[in-house]
């Protein structure tokens, strides 16, 4: 059985999501972040950064968004969630997954730090200029890679989608524009997946 440590709205949605598009069984274990459970020593134990999310699977622990999704993919082939290692398409998958960690995320966590998530002493405002370019920078260059196609990676829906997708929701959410017509119609169409329906309502019957 497989074990996700998360909490609602948070990264750790990611993996329900690519959990629930495979069809796996899994227990789901809410880390109340807010009230301080990630600092706990036996969470420590697992993660040592206090953060979701967290896979647990027999021995091994995994941690890192990215790296969970595609070890989802991997462990349960017929979601087709990862392209076979050594083709183009997974080379292309890998490319989208380290995109959206390092380019496209990054200047939304600068701006989530500097606004909630960092201690008010370390918060610098004057950053929020530069992030906000920093993702419409980036946005732009997943449009272009995106173009009409209805998924990142070939023809089919991948964990570089629940990547992207979860990434540009969290976007929407800080209110910044998607200001490419075909960018924000992806984002609906992957957020109306009815295994983002259930991994909403799994992270609700939790909390
Ligand atoms: N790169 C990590 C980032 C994990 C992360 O920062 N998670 C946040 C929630 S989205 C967290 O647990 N924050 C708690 C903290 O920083 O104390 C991943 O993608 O898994």
């Amino acid at each position: 059985m497989l074990t996700v440590y998360g909490c609602t709205n948070t990264r750790s949605s990611r993996v329900l999501w690519a959990l629930e598009e495979a069809g796996a069984e899994y227990e789901y274990v809410a880390i109340d972040l807010r009230a301080g459970a990630g600092w706990k020593p036996e969470y420590l134990a697992l993660n040592p950064g206090g953060k979701v999310p967290t896979l647990v699977d027999g021995e091994m622990v995994l941690t890192e968004s990215a790296a969970i999704c595609t070890y989802v993919g991997d462990r349960f082939p017929a979601s087709r969630l990862t392209p076979p290692v050594g083709s183009v398409e997974r080379a292309h998958y890998d490319q989208w997954c380290y995109f959206a960690m390092s380019e496209l995320e990054q200047p939304l966590w600068t701006l989530a730090k500097h606004t909630f998530a960092l201690p008010e002493r370390l918060r610098v405002p004057a950053v929020f200029d530069t992030a906000r370019w920093e993702f419409s920078v980036a946005a732009k260059v997943l449009a272009l890679g995106l173009g009409r196609r209805e998924f990142v990676v070939g023809d089919h829906f991948t964990a570089a989608d629940i990547l992207i997708a979860h990434t540009l929701a969290w976007a929407r959410a800080f209110k910044l524009p998607l200001e490419h017509e075909h960018l924000s119609a992806y984002v609906e169409r992957l957020l109306a997946r009815p295994a983002w329906a259930r991994t909403r309502e799994r992270e609700r019957e939790q909390t």
